[in-house]
């Protein structure tokens, strides 16, 4: 028995080096920082059950194949370490499985790879070398050649595992709620789960994604496109092409409801400057978000495609291999230079890959912006420095562009200095809903300041902005207060109504006016396009252009909830627009019918990526 007990010292030791060694690296070269115990005691925790499956697998084999086992196991484990320690000095970011699909980085990683490198790392790999030693010099003859260890030994264990992973999983709630569909940042990801079993999790999200496409055929995308494509008219009216040629630029304002526009608090206005700019753009006040979990990059995924998000978790990381149409790609086939700009992480929302099947030709991320502890707050980057910062970057692209700015201060929990609050937070039960409106009228500024840089330029004549909200930024959480200071009861009615975002579109030198049909983010795209004079024909898209006479009112949303001219319905009722009274369900029966089939149909586009049968 002498041997067995020696051998399970060792395979002991072994899991004992690779877990220091999982968090050695963690905190050095992915650079974890750690803000409080709970985070530390999440880092200790995450390579635990892991590198304990690892343990029982090896242990339970036979005795003679565990040295060849364990040696496997170690070389695996710091295998993959040391790949993601290589690409994290190249792109700050982790592996994952869509990567090797969509081949993105490899070129630039392959030539980069002699700098990468350096000699010390060999000490990644002293664990393997060290065990290797203590097995050859314990005795391992093969007298007991059946002998695995005892069930008492593994049992133990198997329960220690289970707990340390409930413990892991509720610490990282805590951190993190919805750690899984929401704050869908690799690092941040890592940093809760840790590296392997966010491996794991990758693999499943991705083998679940290829299973799907599998089973989809072309039929499928036939079917679809003889459903839904209708006859996109262009519109007689003199808006058609008005600004082609022009550079666009949009700005996704985080979290900006409808319901702030024109309104205000404690006697200030919340967006004085937007109210202004309304009054000489194109202001469509009854638009409404339509994405799901993905929040912000559902926004960019609806309005650069006009399909629906899936309804669990989000296509940002679900569906970033897939073949798109999107408008960044359109948009270079005519010229445009086409780029997002955003002061994150690359990796937010899987941005950095999902964008290079977007179309985007270039992502400026925190990494193109001066960020220092003076100008961030909350997120990151201020806005109004992000709006400055941006301009710059504005004026070295190739003209005409297309740029993509995501603003980031008016986001959840809403911090804002002093130095910046133009008006007084509002009084409330809610916290939430009192520092929001601060925030949004800092916003507004930044707003402001980016149409002052770019007038100071030529690029305003030459361009046309475009402004809308990304969703919601204050959640059914808050109606108490949100009712108090509507004034009226916060029902499942308003609830829905509460789900505006305002759209703008300012084209320099053309008044515009306030267009009250109902809409959605679905319609962004083929609005855009008319307004570049870009034909609509064969885009298999479930939005509408806003100016065309035959737009239908009507919108849907990814919950099934919709809003007609006349009907509202939502959570099973059916309502009067007008007065916002329960009306009877069979009104809105033949609609619901109809959502829940296009909702349908945009799901199995993106399950069965179908758009790699469109030619
Ligand atoms: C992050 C930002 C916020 O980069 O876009 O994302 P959200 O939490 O609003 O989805
Ligand atoms: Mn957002």
């Amino acid at each position: 028995m002498k041997e067995v007990s020696q051998r399970q010292f060792i395979v002991f030791i072994a899991i004992f080096l690779l877990w220091i060694k999982t968090i050695y690296i963690g905190l050095t070269e992915f650079q974890i920082s750690l803000e409080n115990l709970n985070q530390l005691v999440i880092l200790l925790l995450n390579p635990l059950p892991i590198l304990m499956v690892g343990m029982i697998w090896v242990s339970t084999r036979k005795y003679s194949k565990q040295v060849a086992y364990l040696l496997l196991f170690m070389t695996v484990i710091s295998l993959i370490l040391y790949a993601n320690i290589i690409y994290y000095r190249a792109f700050t970011d982790f592996i994952t499985l869509s990567l090797f699909a969509l081949r993105t980085h490899a070129s630039e990683l392959i030539s980069s790879i002699i700098t990468i490198i350096k000699w010390s790392d060999l000490t990644y790999f002293i664990d393997i070398i060290v065990i290797t030693i203590l097995l050859y010099a314990t005795d391992n003859s093969s007298k007991q050649l059946e002998l695995k260890f005892k069930l008492s030994f593994i049992q133990p264990f198997v329960t220690l595992l289970i707990l340390i992973t409930v413990i892991h999983l509720c610490l990282a709630h805590i951190e993190r709620p919805q750690l899984l569909v929401r704050s869908f940042d690799r690092e941040l990801l890592v940093k809760n789960i840790g590296i392997y079993n966010f491996h794991i999790y990758d693999t499943i999200l991705h083998t679940n994604a290829r299973a799907h496409r599998m089973f989809a055929s072309e039929d499928e995308f036939i079917e679809i496109k003889n459903s839904i494509s209708k006859e996109h008219k262009i519109a007689d009216n003199d808006l058609h092409g008005i600004a082609e040629g022009k550079n666009i630029i949009v700005v996704a304002a985080e979290s900006l409801q409808n319901f702030v526009i024109n309104q205000t608090v404690n006697n200030e206005e919340i967006t004085p400057f937007l109210n202004e700019l309304i009054d000489e753009s194109f202001y469509f006040n009854e638009f409404y978000h339509q994405t799901a979990q993905g929040k912000s990059s559902d926004a960019e995924f609806i309005v650069n495609n006009s399909l629906f998000p899936p309804s669990r978790g989000a296509v940002f990381f679900s569906h970033p291999n897939n073949e798109y149409d999107a408008l960044p790609e359109i948009l270079n086939t005519y010229g445009y230079y086409t780029s997002s700009l955003h002061a994150n992480n690359g990796s937010f929302w899987n941005r950095d890959i999902m964008y290079n099947q977007l179309g985007y030709q270039r992502f400026y991320t925190q990494l193109d912006y001066q960020v220092t502890p003076d100008n961030s707050i909350g997120w990151g980057l201020k806005d109004i420095d992000f709006m400055k910062q941006s301009v710059d970057h504005l004026l070295e692209m190739p003209q005409p562009f297309y740029a993509n700015l995501i603003s980031l201060t008016n986001h959840f929990p809403f911090e804002l200095g002093e130095e910046d609050m133009y008006i007084d937070r509002y009084d409330s039960n809610s916290r939430t809903l009192n520092k929001y409106f601060p925030t949004v009228r800092y916003m507004d500024e930044s707003i402001k300041i980016l149409f002052e840089e770019l007038k100071n330029t030529k690029l305003y004549e030459e361009s046309i902005i475009i402004i809308y909200g990304d969703h919601d930024g204050i959640s059914s959480n808050h109606n108490r207060a949100m009712s108090t200071y509507l004034n009226k009861k916060v029902t499942a009615f308003t609830e829905l109504e509460l789900q505006k975002v305002p759209l703008i579109i300012h084209i320099p030198g053309i008044e515009g006016e306030t267009i009250t049909t109902v809409s959605g983010q679905v319609d962004f795209r083929p609005t855009l396009l008319h307004l570049l004079g870009i034909d609509l024909t064969d885009q298999i898209i479930f939005g509408d252009n806003l100016f065309s006479e035959e737009h239908e009112a009507f919108v849907f949303r990814r919950d099934g909830s919709f809003v007609s001219d006349e009907l509202v319905y939502t959570g099973n009722t059916c309502y009067l627009k007008k007065s916002g009274e329960p009306t009877d369900f069979y009104l809105c029966e033949p609609y619901i019918e109809r959502v829940n089939k296009n909702l349908d149909y945009s799901d199995m586009i993106i399950y069965g990526d179908l758009f790699r049968f469109n030619n």
